[in-house]
């Protein structure tokens, strides 16, 4: 595999790649918003890995963590106006630009079973909804990948909506989470990825959400005491690229680029659950009296029942397209469990 470096300036606002890299080869720049061992960052490299052999090296991917270009909201700038061409957008970020990809936040609405939504995840009525919706904000959609089952991590026990009263819970900045979580009675605070950790530390916040593996990796379990898991929802997010940058690829390159997502959308699944039991272990070694429990079906329930109303404001804030894509979303949900051979 070629190797990569990654140190680069930013000068005046423009990229200026300062990649020890061939002259001779194309560079695509491909943007994670999480750090290096994280999901997304398996994902870039393993697409790196596979570009570069089937482009026999003339195609160069150079990955850029969390942090190195700046926050989501900027990557996804940064992906408009052609200086990254690869880029990793989550819905609870991305939502703020598209209104309906917050279907992806919503609670409840997916299914129990991880495979069947991976799998839905790749319906072709869905993946042709979305396409239009990026489209029409100059983006191509690459694939919705998820990244396992969202866990709360917080500082107080929680096993129904009255145990969120008064607790300061830091979500992505998207309005649909801050609806959910005020539905839960919880005070929603947004906060970009980097500033959890000192959010929890210096008590801004008291609890946060997401995959364990990020929970793990972040280190958001060394300052809180809770780590619990409600089945929700699981974390999704979109890989996107420019329209202008996809547009001028020549048809075999175009191929091979959905050919290579394609083929990491099954990989990348197995990766996130291993990363994500393999993490919980850590977790559990490094702070053993750290109170890790699942939320009972009758807990569940009680969240489930506040966030139905919730669906109703998505679609207040997303109109008829995003009415429209959670019936889709629903459907692909259905198909793909009528058709889920076992797990
Ligand atoms: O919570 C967040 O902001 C982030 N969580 C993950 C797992 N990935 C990226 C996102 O920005």
């Amino acid at each position: 595999m070629l190797r990569r470096s990654v140190i680069f300036c930013l000068a005046l606002g423009l990229l200026v790649a300062c990649e020890d890299r061939r002259p001779d080869r194309e560079v695509w720049r491909f943007a994670i918003e999480e750090t290096q061992g994280s999901v997304q960052d398996a994902y870039a490299q393993r697409f790196a890995e596979l570009v570069e052999e089937r482009t026999n090296g003339e195609v160069e991917v150079v990955v850029y963590p969390y942090g190195a270009l700046g926050t989501s909201d900027q990557l996804t700038e940064q992906v408009h106006n052609g200086t990254v061409s690869f880029a990793f957008a989550s819905p609870g970020f991305l939502g703020k630009l598209i209104p309906a990809v917050q279907v992806f936040l919503l609670h409840f609405v997916m299914s129990e079973d991880e495979a069947v939504n991976n799998r839905a995840l790749r319906d072709p009525a869905l993946l042709s909804e979305l396409d239009r919706l990026y489209g029409a904000k100059g983006f191509e959609l690459l694939s919705v990948i998820t990244e396992g089952w969202m866990a709360w991590t917080t500082n107080e026990e929680v096993r129904r909506p009255e145990d969120f009263e008064g607790i300061k819970f830091r979500v992505m900045t998207s309005p649909l989470l801050l609806a959910l979580y005020s539905a839960y009675g919880a005070s929603p605070t947004p906060l970009p990825y980097a500033e959890v950790y000192s959010g929890l530390q210096l008590h801004m916040i008291d609890g946060q959400v997401n995959p364990v593996f990020a929970i793990q990796e972040m280190s958001f379990y060394e300052v809180t005491d809770y780590l619990v898991f409600p089945k929700h929802a699981q974390f999704y997010t979109t890989l996107m690229a420019g329209s202008e940058l996809l547009g001028g690829l020549s048809e075999a390159r175009r191929r091979m680029v959905a050919e290579i997502v394609e083929q990491l959308h099954g990989e990348i699944f197995d990766v996130q659950r291993r990363f994500n039991r393999d993490r919980l272990d850590i977790i559990r070694e490094r702070k053993p009296d750290m109170q890790i429990y699942e939320l009972t079906a009758e807990e569940r329930a009680a969240f489930r029942e506040r966030s139905l109303p919730v669906r109703e404001q998505y679609v207040e804030m997303a109109g008829p397209e995003g009415r429209r894509l959670l019936d889709v979303l629903g459907a692909a949900v259905r198909r793909a469990g009528e058709g889920a051979p076992p797990d």
